[in-house]
């Protein structure tokens, strides 16, 4: 007779799993607010959405400690709400007012956190990598403990200063995670299109950096990958790269004419590794939440999100003389 199959019982707590559930329900009603903003005029300029790649960033999140640093690309609200800042200064950003992370003058590809040790944010693909290395380079030089995570994309990954980078990083045994968010595509270039080698990650090995593929739609696997890469640089060894294996569902940016795949491939993908749905399975069939357990956790998130909306249209535009500020920054010696 074969072994009676067990139930799905992850080894986490319920309360873990709750945490990652509503982390990235809170993304996912974010971008979704935000695409119905843009759609009525609300959202000038570029808005890059995070829908379908939410559990990359929860699951790094979960693996960082205070004080460590992140570092990305224009495809960043997520990687915001992550770490912990107001989904309204970044809604009131993205509608470009006053009371936005950056004073509604950077939108949303460029938005700063001190506090939350957020380092934008740049619109120049591939730019964020050799910053999140001088990040890490700072660190090191303060002697702390702190890691800097560094997102970059798949059409990124194939930049000349992403490899000066990684020989510098390794040679100095700076203390950054390369995280390679594949997504499969950059604008409307599949990477199989793009990149011969078939593995990203493998690239470092030509540097001495050591890494690993994750899959990306599983917020368990990226954290515990999250935790051996941190661990790695913690320790002193240097820089660790991450291919987290994931896929945007909506278009590269809000113009986008979708010719480049195909609906069945979106829809196939929603539909058999959804990171929420598959996280929802988990509390539901491990006895962790009840449906109506779920139902106020998404009542509680659509009251956030649509307070952020109401936020990011009250917030008064910024004054015209707010041209002039913030050009330089006064520098401690
Ligand atoms: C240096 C530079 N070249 C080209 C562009 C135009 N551009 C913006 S996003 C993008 C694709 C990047 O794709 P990827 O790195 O895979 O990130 P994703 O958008 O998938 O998150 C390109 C070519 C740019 N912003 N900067
Ligand atoms: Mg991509």
């Amino acid at each position: 007779m074969p072994p009676k199959k067990a139930a799905a019982k992850p080894n986490v707590s319920a309360e873990e799993l709750l945490g990652h559930y509503r982390e990235m329900l809170l993304i996912r009603r974010f971008e979704e607010k935000a695409g119905q903003l843009y759609g009525m005029g609300l959202i000038g300029g570029f808005c890059h959405l995070y829908i379908g790649q939410e559990a990359v960033v929860v699951g790094l999140e979960a693996a960082a400690e205070e004080g460590d640093k992140r570092v990305t690309s224009y495809r960043d609200h997520g990687h915001m709400l992550a770490c912990g800042m107001d989904p309204k200064g970044i809604m009131a950003e993205l509608t470009g007012r006053e009371g936005g992370f950056s004073k509604g003058k950077g939108g949303s590809m460029h938005m700063f956190s001190k506090e939350k040790h957020f380092y934008g944010g740049h619109g120049i693909v591939g730019a964020q990598v050799p910053l999140g290395a001088g990040l890490a380079f700072s660190d090191k030089y303060k002697g702390n403990d702190r890691v800097t995570f560094t997102y970059f994309g798949d059409g990124a990954a194939n930049q000349g200063q992403v490899y000066e980078t990684y020989n510098m990083a390794e040679l100095w045994d700076l203390p950054v995670v390369f995280v390679i968010e594949n997504n499969g595509y950059a604008m409307g270039t599949s990477v199989v299109r793009s990149t011969k080698s078939p593995s990203l990650w493998e690239r470092g090995a030509a540097y001495g950096i050591e890494g690993e593929e994750v899959d990306g739609m599983d917020v368990l696997a990226v954290k515990a990958a999250g935790e051996r890469a941190v661990a790695h640089c913690r320790a002193g060894k240097g820089p660790y790269i991450l291919e987290v294996k994931t896929y945007r569902y909506r278009g590269h940016s809000m113009s986008d004419p979708a010719k480049y795949r195909t609906r069945e491939e979106v829809q196939k993908m929603r539909d058999e590794r959804d990171p929420i749905e598959q996280v929802r399975d988990m509390l539901l069939t491990g006895k962790h939440a009840t449906e109506d357990d779920l139902k106020a956790i998404d009542k509680e998130i659509k009251a956030i999100v649509n307070d952020a909306a109401e936020f990011s249209k009250e917030s008064p535009e910024p004054a015209l003389e707010e041209l002039w500020t913030d050009i330089y920054a006064e520098v401690e010696a």
